[in-house]
């Protein structure tokens, strides 16, 4: 027959966790307790220290920043599967991913004010890369990372994390590409918030789904619920498994939702409806995996009461001496726009001094 059908394709939906936070008994990793109480640690410190970070923001004491709330799962179940010789080669909105990876709060709180010794990372943590602010390049990072980890025939993979939005860019297809014709160890992690700052999933993609885009780079892709972080740990680690046994790239699409604004500069009001939002909240990831550890016992409102006092210990602690550090000028972030002196930097440098000097009284 000259004309039929040579190839058909089908993209699979993954979800241990339930709303209501049931666990499909098939499907439940079953990890150890240990592991349940670092990925339920995990999701609260990134959602406590996001909440700070923004009064942070509007007090003045920090700058423009990416919150993650509501996407807390879809990062940290991910991060947590991840073995310490694996590379993280971030977005700007994983902040749960950066904790788990090693990052202290200094350092983003540093990052978040122009201070590229935020990116100067203490002894012990490694792997991971700066955050990518540009959309979708650190696809391409970590595509070239995982090209080194085989060439050098290390057993270490790279999990990379991009948004919706960055899967309409060039890079992105670039990125998935090369991957496949190399069969390099990485995980695209897409996390679909359905926003790409003003932009709804639907004005930027036909598709149906973002997973079905690797079909066309003939690797694995799967649609997982991204609020369930069981079903995020399970499918980041068969992935991880996978690229380390040599089989090589796989795309993962975290449906989930951004709850927040795009950045502390964005008014979401402006463009998007309340019950939309409210819908949202109504599968808040935390939610769902507590009422998971609380159904095997493992929790209950004094250990959360317990685990949020300490949290916010550390933040405070974090935030007491990210605002010590002065071994280093205040206009240090103006050196590093241009590798040379520029006369429209140093004009802004210069106002930015004069307006430091009149903010503390003349004193400063
Ligand atoms: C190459 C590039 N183009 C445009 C921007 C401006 N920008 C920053 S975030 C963003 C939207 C990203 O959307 P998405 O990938 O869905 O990630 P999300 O912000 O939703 O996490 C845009 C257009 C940028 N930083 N880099
Ligand atoms: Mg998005």
């Amino acid at each position: 027959m000259p004309r039929k059908e040579i190839e058909t394709f089908a993209v699979s939906w993954l979800q241990v966790l339930d709303e209501t936070g049931t666990a499909d008994p098939e499907l439940d990793p079953k990890l150890p307790q240990e592991t349940l109480l670092e990925l339920q640690r995990a999701m609260v410190r990134a959602r406590e220290s996001d909440a700070r970070m923004l009064r942070l923001q509007r007090q003045g004491r920090i700058g423009t920043f990416g919150p993650c709330t509501g996407q807390e799962a879809s990062v940290c179940g991910p991060a947590l599967a991840m073995a310490p010789q694996d590379w993280f080669a971030g977005s700007f909105r994983e902040l749960g991913g950066r904790q788990i990876r090693g990052e202290p709060l200094t350092n983003t709180f540093l990052f978040h004010n122009g201070f590229e010794e935020g990116n100067v990372q203490p002894a012990g943590v490694t792997r991971l890369l700066p955050v990518s602010i540009i959309v979708g390049a650190q696809t391409l990072h970590a595509v070239g990372a995982a090209y080194a980890m085989k060439y050098r025939g290390e057993k270490a993979c790279v999990v990379t994390f991009l948004g919706d939005g960055a899967t309409s860019e060039g890079d992105f297809h670039e990125a998935l590409n090369f991957a496949s014709v190399w069969q390099v160890p990485v995980v695209f992690i897409v996390q679909n918030n359905q926003w790409a700052i003003s932009i709804p999933r639907r004005k930027q993609m036909h598709c149906r789904t973002i997973a079905q885009r690797a079909i066309a780079y003939d690797m694995p892709g799967l649609q997982v619920d991204g609020n369930d972080v069981l079903g995020m740990y399970v499918a980041a680690r068969e992935a991880l498994d996978r690229a380390r046994g040599g089989g090589g790239p796989t795309l993962i699409e975290a449906v989930t939702y951004r709850l927040m604004m795009h950045t502390t500069a964005d008014d979401p009001s402006k463009y998007r409806q309340d019950d939309e939002v409210q819908q949202w909240w109504d599968r808040d990831p935390l939610v769902r995996f507590r009422k998971y550890l609380e159904a095997r016992g493992l929790w209950d409102a004094q250990r959360q009461a317990l685990l949020e006092a300490e949290v916010k210990r550390e933040i405070d602690q974090a935030v007491q001496e990210f605002e010590a550090r002065r071994d280093f000028p205040p206009d240090a972030p103006f050196d590093h726009v241009f590798g040379t002196r520029h006369a429209l930097i140093e004009e802004q440098r210069a106002q930015f001094l004069a307006d430091l000097r009149l903010g503390e009284g003349g004193h400063a």
